[in-house]
C-alpha cells in the first residue's frame, strides 16, 4: 500500500497538485506550458465537461470532433513534469481507494504543444519541430532508474562532443513514441533532437549579469550530430516528458512552435500565430488518429 505521505490526495479524493480524479481525464492528453494556452485549444471544442485549476496546473476535458481530449498546463520546467506525470499516471494506474498499483496498466497518449527556440539557422522562427528525441540537460530524470529507456551511446557522444562537465550531472536521451510520431508527422515538421534545460537563462546559455560555466555550449550543441540526428531546439519540458512516459508506459510526443532563433538572434514578430497554427494542425491530427 502506498502511504498517504507518498501519494497525497485532497479531501475530495483528487490527486494533490493536479486537483483531478480518474474520471476527469481522457485517454488523449495535450500538455501546454502556459495555463492561458489551455483555452486557446479548448475554444475549438464542441463541449467541455470538466475544468479545474490549482497553481499553474489548469485542466479541461471535452470533445473535439467526436474525440474526448484533456488539455492540461504543466507550467515551466522538468520539476513540474515530475509532478504532472506521476499524478497523471496515478490517476490511471493506481487504485486511489486501496492505494495499490493496478494489475492492468493503461497507456495514455500525451502530446505537448510548446514554444521553443531553434538552435539551427535553417529552422526559422514560425516553423514547427517534432522532437524525435529529448536530450535532458536537467538531471530530474536521474532520480529514477533509466538505463533501460535511455540512449547511452548518444549520451556518451554528446558528453564527449561538448566536453560536458559531469559535475552538472549526466545528460540523458529518450525517444518519442513512434506511434504518435507516425500519427502527427508531415512535411510541415522539422525533426530532430530537442534539448531540455532545467532553467531559462544560464542553463540555456543566456548571459545577463552572471558568467556561465560553458559559454560555447549552444555552439557545440548546434554542430552535434548523432547518426544523422541534429539538435534542433532548446526548451524546458520535452526530455522529462519522454523519460517519465517511457518509464511509466505512456506514449509521448512533443511538438514545438519555434518562436526564437538563437543562431540568428531573431524572435517571431507574431509568436501567437505560429502557436495557433500548431494547435489547429495537432487537433485535426488527434481527431483523425
Ligand atoms: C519558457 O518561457 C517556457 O516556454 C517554453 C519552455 O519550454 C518553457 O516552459 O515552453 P511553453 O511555452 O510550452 O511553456
Amino acid at each position: 500500500m502506498i502511504q498517504a505521505s507518498e501519494l497525497i490526495l485532497n479531501p475530495d479524493g483528487s490527486v494533490y497538485h493536479l486537483n483531478i480524479k480518474p474520471e476527469h481525464i481522457a485517454h488523449d492528453i495535450i500538455f501546454v506550458g502556459d495555463q492561458n494556452r489551455v483555452e486557446k485549444i479548448t475554444q475549438f471544442f464542441d463541449s467541455i465537461e470538466f475544468s479545474t485549476q490549482k497553481r499553474e496546473f489548469k485542466t479541461q476535458t471535452g470533445i473535439f470532433k467526436g474525440k474526448r481530449i484533456t488539455v492540461m498546463s504543466t507550467g515551466i520546467g522538468p520539476d513540474n513534469i515530475d509532478i504532472v506525470m506521476n499524478e497523471l499516471d496515478a490517476l490511471v494506474n493506481i487504485n486511489l481507494q486501496t492505494r495499490q498499483p493496478k494489475e492492468n496498466l493503461t497507456s495514455l497518449n500525451i502530446i505537448r504543444i510548446g514554444t521553443s527556440g531553434s538552435l539551427q539557422a535553417d529552422i526559422p522562427v514560425d516553423s514547427f519541430v517534432l522532437s524525435k528525441f529529448g536530450l535532458g540537460l536537467d538531471n530530474m530524470l536521474r532520480s529514477y532508474l533509466i538505463d533501460e529507456v535511455s540512449h547511452i551511446e548518444m549520451e556518451d557522444a554528446f558528453v564527449k562532443h561538448t566536453n560536458w562537465d559531469l559535475r552538472k550531472g549526466k545528460p540523458y536521451v529518450i525517444s518519442c513514441s513512434s506511434t504518435l510520431e507516425k500519427m502527427i508527422e508531415s512535411d510541415k515538421m522539422h525533426k530532430g533532437i530537442t534539448a531540455t534545460a532545467g532553467g531559462f537563462y544560464g542553463p540555456q546559455g543566456r548571459v545577463l549579469r552572471l558568467n556561465i560555466q560553458d559559454e560555447a555550449l549552444n555552439a557545440k550543441m548546434d554542430n552535434f550530430s548523432f547518426k544523422g540526428n541534429k539538435i534542433t531546439n532548446l526548451e524546458m519540458e520535452t526530455a522529462a516528458i519522454y523519460g517519465l512516459s517511457a518509464l511509466l508506459g505512456h506514449n509521448a510526443l512533443s511538438l514545438n512552435a519555434i518562436i526564437a532563433n538563437r543562431a540568428s538572434g531573431t524572435f517571431s514578430e507574431d509568436p501567437y500565430k505560429a502557436v495557433d497554427e500548431l494547435i489547429a494542425y495537432t487537433l485535426e491530427k488527434i481527431a483523425l488518429g
